[in-house]
Parts: C-alpha cells; structure tokens; sequence
C-alpha cells in the first residue's frame, strides 16, 4: 500500500527511541533494584514512599532486608529459580499493606517490582478458564478474531478491546472489536506502521503484555545510589511497571485513551497481531489476571498459526488439482495451447485474472481481456530489457515497472513466466481494483502538529488505493510449476519428433529400412513364421536414367511418385517402406501365394501408371516377393524377397518373381 505522508521520516526517527531504557517506571508500584553480589539497593524509584513507605534516597545502599523480612527474601530466591515469570508474583506484607512483587534476574542486577495487591475477583479467573475453553473450540480466523475480542471484554470489561492484525507491509488493521455503544467503532479501519514502531513490536515478542495505568500521569523517574550506572543504562524489557514512550502516552491521550492493557499475538518469534484494551479512566488489572490472559494470547496465537496452515495447505491442494488437470490435458492434446486455454480447465481456474495469454512458437493466443496482440507480440522482449528473466510478479505495475507499465496502460497485475530464451511465456493480466481503504484518523500532515506527533484526531477517513490489482498472494508459484511443467512436455514432444524422424524417410516420408525392419520382427516374434506374412521387394527399373535424362528434383518427383501409388494401392495393415535409393518394400498379410502376386502385380501397375500432371518421365518397377516361411528371421525373409526381385529383372523388369 502506498505510504500516507511524513511516513518514511516517521518509520526512520520513531524507532531511535529507546524505549527499553526509559529510565522510568508507572506512579501505581515502584521499582528497586538490587546488586546481587552486595544485596545492596542500588536503584530505586522516586515514588516508593507512597508504595512501600520508605523514601527513595534512604533506601538507595541499603540491603533489601532493611525492608522485606527472611521469609520473604527467602521466597523472591525460590521465585528465581523458576523459569520465566512462573514464581510470579510473590506475597509480600509490609506493615498493614499487601504487595504482589515481581521480581526478575538481568545480569548482576534484580529488580524488584511492588504492586499493591488487590484481590483477584473469582469470575475473572472462571471467565478466563470458560474463555480457554470456547475459543479452543473456533474453526475461522475471523470467527476467532472476533470471539477473542468477546471474550477478553467479557472478562476485563474494558470500554474497547480491540484485536489487530498485522500487515506484510507491518501496517495494522483492527480486525475485531467490542466497544461501547458512546464510542465511535474503529473495526475494520487500518493505521500506518509507525503507530507501532519496529523497537516496541520486537519487544513485544518477548514481553507478552503491558499496561498502562494513566496516560496523563508524569512517570516515577529512577533514582541511583553514589558511583552506580544513570538509571538510563538500566534495561528494563522485562519490568511490568516499565513508563512507556511519551509519543504513545500523548497518542493515548489524543484517542481518549486513559488506561489500556495490551496482549502480544506472537507466531514463530513474529508479533503478528496484538489485542488491546482501552478504558476511558483509570484501570489497573491485577497480576494474576494479565498473566492468564497472557495464557490465553497465547493460546490465540497458536490457533491463528495452525488454522493459517491448514488454509495454505487447502490452497494449495486445490491448486496441485488444477495444475494436475492441465498437465493431463496438456499430455493428451497435440496442441498445447489449446490444453491451456480451451479446454475443461484453463489457465485462468489455475490462476484466477481478467486474462491470460500463451506465446508457445506459433502465434500467441489468448482468453479474458489481454492487450492487443501487437503489445502481447511485444512483451517478451520488454520483459528481456527490463532485465526480467524468468518470472515477473506484481500488483502494482505502474509503481513497481513504471516502463512496461506504459506498453500495457490497462493493466494494474501481472503475472508472467517467460519460457526460456524462445520469446515464448505464458501470462496472467489482471485491471485495476478501486479500493477504498479506511484509515484509523486523517492521514494527510495537517492531522499532525509536527511530522512526528502522533495524528490528532482519529475519525475514520477513506481513501481511494488506484492503480492496484487484486493481490497474487503466493500464486506465482503454481505459475512456475506449471511453466516447469509446459518445459518438460515441450521437451518430451521434440525428444520423440526427433525419434520419428531417425524412423521416417525425409523425401517420402515412408518408413525407412529401420522401423520396416522393426516391424517385421514384431510381425515374426507376434505371428512366429508364417505363409501368412509376405513381403513384396519393389526396385524401380532403370532409375538411374531418370536421373541422368529428367535431372535429379524429377527423380525426387519420380521416387514421391511411386511411394504415393503404392501407399494407394495398399490395403490397410500394410506397410508400404522406403529403404533405400529406388527400393520399396510392403510388408503385408496374405492369404496364398497367387494372391500375393496378384498383389504385387498390382502395386506394379499403380507404379506404372501415367504419374500426375504427365511430367514427362514414366517409371515401371520390378517385384519379388518373398514368404516368411518356417524357421526364417527379418533379414532373411528381406534378402529372399530381394533375390526374387532380382530373378524377376532378369526375367524382363516390369514383372513380379516369387
Ligand atoms: C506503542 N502504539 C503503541 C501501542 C499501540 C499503539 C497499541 C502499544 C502499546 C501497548 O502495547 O500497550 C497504537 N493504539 C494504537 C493504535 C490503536 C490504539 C493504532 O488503540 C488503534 C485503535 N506512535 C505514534 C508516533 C510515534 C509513536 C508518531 O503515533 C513515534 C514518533 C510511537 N507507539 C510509539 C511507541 C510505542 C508505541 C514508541 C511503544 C510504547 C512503549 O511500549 O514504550
């Protein structure tokens, strides 16, 4: 999709932020952190006194145990041995007050996170169970998009919980919502990919949630005790109480957004989407909430993959079905472009477009709307200087190949494989589809008060994508299988015109000495010797003077002469051969030997009639004619018709000898 204005400068500058270190933690708990090898407080955030009830800089230097007892130390040790956040959150009581504290390792450092405790309402947990449990049984991606969104308000109850999904091109789309009747509904709106710039989404694949308490509130700044590293080398990835980016919070506070609670939808290490909720006051969730809602995310996320390959692979099939179908019709027809284009199933079921067009050798054909035939002559070479050289796919011609978009001023997608250095292809040509997409606020630059603030305003604002086609999604693949697929037969197809001719006579074609001699050994190991099987050995009679009298185009025309008269005076079954010079040779059935001369003589006398157009010359010929009695092989049976032939010649020419 094209990029709405001041989109590259933000996609540059937005991701410099380091918002892993931002050096500051949210005003609902506090953070201390703590050397592991002193056990002293080496940062501390500014807010503890109203937390925990101790003031920041009396803390900083100080061992943890000036203010969590041995029991407690004792059970931040056991949550550390656990994997991941699964000792989280451990209890800790401080004077009257009750603290989840979370508490992770990074290097020498532990950071202890304290939130006030509240209690988690018991629906909560049943709605996230029943949750796990409904959305397990979803069959469609959209069905589960929608339910999560469902489910997660259902259980939180925030104004809006959005579900998004995530572009190729990383921009967003909310593909599912429960929001409010008061509040303006975002589903189905698309915003650019510098809403969530690339720093924050890698670090919401490691961090699966977060939230956000009040985006009005100034952050807790962390304070560091004499020679320790500024609280800005401190990372905090992992921290739950992490203050986020100030560009976010003034996004927040330009959608209305006071509080939210996100979730990461992570596929093989890819944030592929995200669930978010947005309350229009205050909100804080407790911990065992987000964590089991981050359970579900999860759960969410494996389906997305799961059904998405289940869906590629359904594609796919059905694909290898079609291919499969065109292959059969290609391997069954003399006429390839006709298997392609004309019959049972075309180019265009493999490939859905508005045309396709195949240049295979002979003049290029075509099905759908296609450019002009002078352009479709055209392509291939515009596609050779573009520097193309086997597959060109797009969707957006005119942006991407602006010089062989003005060759095809209608076409928006193309789709074409070229078919080696032939000038042959096959192509898919499809128009323009007018979209409209809706974008999640205004996107032109006076919805900005600098070209790095986030939009002001976020009333849904249509815009109109031309010059586009409908997304090829992956389809050139079958194109190429298929031009693999065109390849081999094309191949398969010369390999055996080739065989034939090593078969065929080139001036008559006839079969030559070699297929004749093939055949009569079929005959011989099919029949075993027989009176049945004869062959007659025709030899022209004086053929040479022909040639010396007529000039060599009219012995030519002599020699197509005699192969056309026996071929026409042959009974069907029998193989009328050329296998040498002026030598014929039938092979054929015969009943009894007066039959078989009768036979000859009458192969004899279609030699010797008046050749077409009376070019002049005349031709008679001589036969022999030999059986292929008991206990003969092929070239016995051949030289025994040729010695009668030669007995016949002696005899007078013109005659048949057995
Ligand atoms: C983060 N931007 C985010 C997050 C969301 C959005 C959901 C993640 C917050 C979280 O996980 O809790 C965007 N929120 C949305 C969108 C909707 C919504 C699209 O409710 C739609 C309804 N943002 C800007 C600009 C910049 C920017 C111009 O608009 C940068 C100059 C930055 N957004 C930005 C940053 C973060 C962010 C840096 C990371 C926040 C953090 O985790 O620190």
């Amino acid at each position: 999709m094209r990029l709405p204005p001041g989109e590259l400068q933000r996609l540059a500058e937005c991701v410099l932020e380091p918002i892993r270190f931002s050096g500051s933690v949210q005003l609902h708990g506090a953070l201390l952190v703590v050397d592991t090898t002193t056990s002293l407080i080496t940062h501390a955030s500014e807010n503890t006194a109203p937390i925990v009830g101790a003031d920041a800089m009396a803390l900083l230097g100080r061992p943890l145990s000036d203010l969590l007892d041995a029991a407690t130390l004792a059970a931040i040790d056991a949550a550390l041995v656990c994997d991941s956040n699964a000792g989280n959150p451990v209890q800790a009581v401080l004077g009257e007050r009750q603290y989840d504290l979370i508490v992770h390792r990074i290097g020498d450092s532990l950071m202890v996170e304290f939130e006030p405790f509240e209690p988690t309402p018991s629906e909560m947990i049943l709605g996230t169970r029943g949750a796990l449990r409904r959305l397990a049984n979803v069959r469609t991606v959209a069905e589960l998009w929608a339910r999560t969104a469902i489910e997660v308000r259902a259980i939180i109850g925030y104004d809006r919980v959005m579900v998004y999904h995530f572009h190729p091109d990383a921009h967003g789309e909310v593909v599912a919502e429960e929001v409010i009747d008061e509040l303006e509904p975002y589903l189905g709106l698309h915003y650019p990919a510098s809403d969530i710039p690339a720093q924050a989404r890698d670090l919401y694949v490691t961090k699966l949630s977060r939230q956000i308490v009040n985006s009005g509130a100034v952050p807790a700044a962390l304070l560091a005790d004499a020679n320790q590293p500024t609280p800005d080398n401190l990372d905090l990835s992992r921290t739950e109480l992490r203050a986020v980016s100030p560009h976010h919070l003034e996004f927040m506070r330009n959608m209305g957004q006071v509080s939210t609670f996100s979730l990461s939808l992570v596929l093989h290490g890819t944030l592929v989407g995200m669930i978010t909720c947005a309350h229009h006051s205050e909100r804080r969730l407790p911990y065992n909430i987000r964590d089991g809602l981050e359970l579900l995310a999860n759960q969410v996320s494996l389906q997305l993959g799961s059904m998405g390959e289940i869906e590629r692979l359904e594609q796919r099939n059905e694909a290898q079905e079609l291919r499969a179908a065109l292959v059969t019709q290609l391997s069954r027809s003399d006429d390839l472009v006709d298997a392609l284009l004309r019959q049972h199933v075309t180019l265009l079921d493999l490939i859905p477009a508005d045309g396709a067009a195949v240049s295979l050798g002979g003049p290029i054909e075509s099905l759908g709307t296609v450019p002009p035939a002078d352009v479709l002559a055209r392509l291939d070479g515009v596609l050779e200087r573009a520097g193309i050289e086997t597959v060109l796919v797009t969707d957006v011609l005119m942006t991407e190949y602006p010089e062989i978009a003005e060759l095809l001023p209608s076409v928006a997608g193309l789709l074409v494989m070229r078919l080696g250095a032939s000038g042959d292809y096959i192509a898919w040509f499809r128009g323009e589809l007018t979209r409209t997409v809706k974008w999640l606020g205004d996107m032109r630059p006076s919805n900005r008060l600098t070209p790095l603030s986030p939009r002001n305003s976020f009333s849904a604002w249509s815009e109109d994508v031309r010059c586009t086609s409908e997304s090829w999604g992956g389809t050139e693949r079958e194109a190429s299988e298929l031009a693999r697929d065109v390849q081999a037969i094309l191949l398969g197809r010369v390999q055996s015109q080739l065989a034939e001719l090593a078969l065929l006579d080139s001036l008559t074609g006839l079969p030559n000495r070699r297929l004749l001699m093939e055949r009569l050994e079929e005959e011989l190991d099919r029949t075993g010797p027989s009176d049945q099987l004869a062959l007659i050995f025709i030899d022209i009679d004086h053929f040479k003077s022909i040639n010396d009298d007529f000039g060599h185009p009219a012995g030519d025309a002599a020699l197509a002469h005699v192969a056309r008269a026996l071929t026409s005076a042959a009974r069907s079954g029998d193989t009328v051969a050329r296998i040498g010079g002026d030598e014929f040779v039938v092979l054929c059935q015969s009943p009894s030997g007066d039959a078989i001369i009768k036979l000859a003589d009458r192969f004899l006398a279609a030699v010797a009639a008046e050749p077409e157009n009376s070019p002049g010359w005349h031709v008679t010929a001589s036969a022999g004619v030999a059986i292929a009695g008991l206990g003969v092989d092929a070239s016995q049976v051949l030289s025994a018709a040729d010695a009668a032939m030669y007995r016949a010649k002696v005899a007078g020419r013109g005659r048949a000898s057995a």
